[in-house]
């Protein structure tokens, strides 16, 4: 029999098509659960993922199921080209979100005379979808971040000069992946300002961007991430206030400190300063030894830092060191590009 040439009553082609939405939504709400179970590991989306889920397969009826027909279904297999450019986790988060909500949108509309509990667990569904996407991609963005610090290697901190755009410019337009906007004077219009500027440059560089100390100004620019000295706020406060899905940072200067920033969940470390250098000269150098002991301490993420530049870099790497982060060597170099390709090629 050509099912084709079968035309369903008008009730049944709504139960067909409310099995299908059924279907789509419940589908693309269990993709973004397994990513938030297996990728971001939050217990908290889960379970409300879940119970929609859950809500949704209550009123998914055996007759919906009987009206079912896949064959007379000509949408099953289309395909675009933008499923195939779903290269990241958001982009499938986005997408399937989407789905689950446009799915949500179709049964609220078709379901509300003949099965109208159905027509609103699917608006409430719905919006609840809206909120928890959010979240969803916050976190998801959090993990990118994380991932991202990983392939880190050197991070340029700047140091107040006039031609601060120009050089950071330079030093990204060379590779560098990771800027830390670090300002001891100048007023806080000034730092608002030049923030601001620098992380739109490193966004287009898709670089890290941290801001140093100022957790209000890293917030208001959309940093990446926060960076705090030993005399800073507790890391659970700054926690609190930045959120989960912002890098927090932690300056160390020796073994307990760096325990204790662990334990904290600090996403990265500061450690040093192992040479002498001029941007901290009260600081007393802490030498090799305290990198090999600092290379077993942590499996953090942690910089070396404190009179770094190309020519001491081998004897770091020697002692485990896998990430540097620098002043002097790129922001006083007459030649930051070419600078920072040497400490890149050096890390590498
Ligand atoms: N913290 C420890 S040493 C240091 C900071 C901010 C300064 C590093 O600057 P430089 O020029 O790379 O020695
Ligand atoms: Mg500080």
């Amino acid at each position: 029999m050509n099912l084709m040439s079968v035309t369903p009553m008008p009730e049944q082609r709504v139960a067909q098509l409310i099995d299908a939405n059924l279907d789509r939504a419940r589908e693309g709400l269990r993709v973004v659960e397994d990513w938030c179970r297996f990728g971001l590991h939050r217990e908290d989306l889960v379970i409300t993922l879940k119970n929609w889920r859950q809500e949704l397969g209550q009123h998914h009826l055996p007759r919906y199921k009987q009206a079912r027909s896949t064959q007379s279904d000509f949408g099953i297999g289309l395909k675009h080209p933008y499923q195939e450019k779903r290269t990241f986790p958001h982009q499938v988060v986005e997408a399937n979100c989407a789905r689950a909500q446009e799915a949500l949108r179709v049964l609220e509309e078709f379901a509300r005379q003949p099965d109208p509990k159905l027509a609103e667990s699917a608006s409430n569904i719905r919006y609840g979808l809206y909120e928890l996407e959010l979240t969803i991609i916050n976190a998801t963005n959090g993990t990118e971040r994380r991932k991202k610090l990983k392939d880190c290697h050197v991070c340029l901190i700047t140091e107040t000069q006039t031609d601060l755009i120009d050089t950071i410019t330079a030093s990204l337009e060379a590779g560098i992946q990771m800027i830390q906007y670090r300002c001891k004077n100048t007023n806080d219009l000034k730092k608002f300002d030049e923030a601001q500027c620098l992380a739109s440059i490193c966004k287009r560089f898709k670089a890290l961007f941290i801001v140093n100390d100022r957790i209000d100004i890293a917030l208001a620019v959309e940093a990446d991430g926060i960076h705090l000295g030993q005399d800073d706020l507790p890391t659970d406060i700054a926690r609190s206030l930045v959120g989960p899905e912002l890098l927090i940072g932690r300056s160390t200067h020796s073994i307990q400190q760096i325990h204790k920033a662990d334990q904290e969940g600090c996403d990265y470390l500061g450690v040093g300063p192992i040479f002498p250098t001029n941007t901290k000269p009260e600081l007393n150098p802490k030498g090799l030894s305290f990198v090999h002991e600092a290379s077993r301490a942590t499996s953090t993420p942690w910089f070396a830092i404190g009179g770094i530049n190309s020519s001491n870099l081998k004897s770091l790497s020697k002692e485990g060191v896998k990430r540097v982060a620098v002043i002097g060597a790129i922001m006083n170099s007459k030649d930051p590009a070419l600078a920072t390709k040497e400490m890149l090629k050096g890390m590498s």
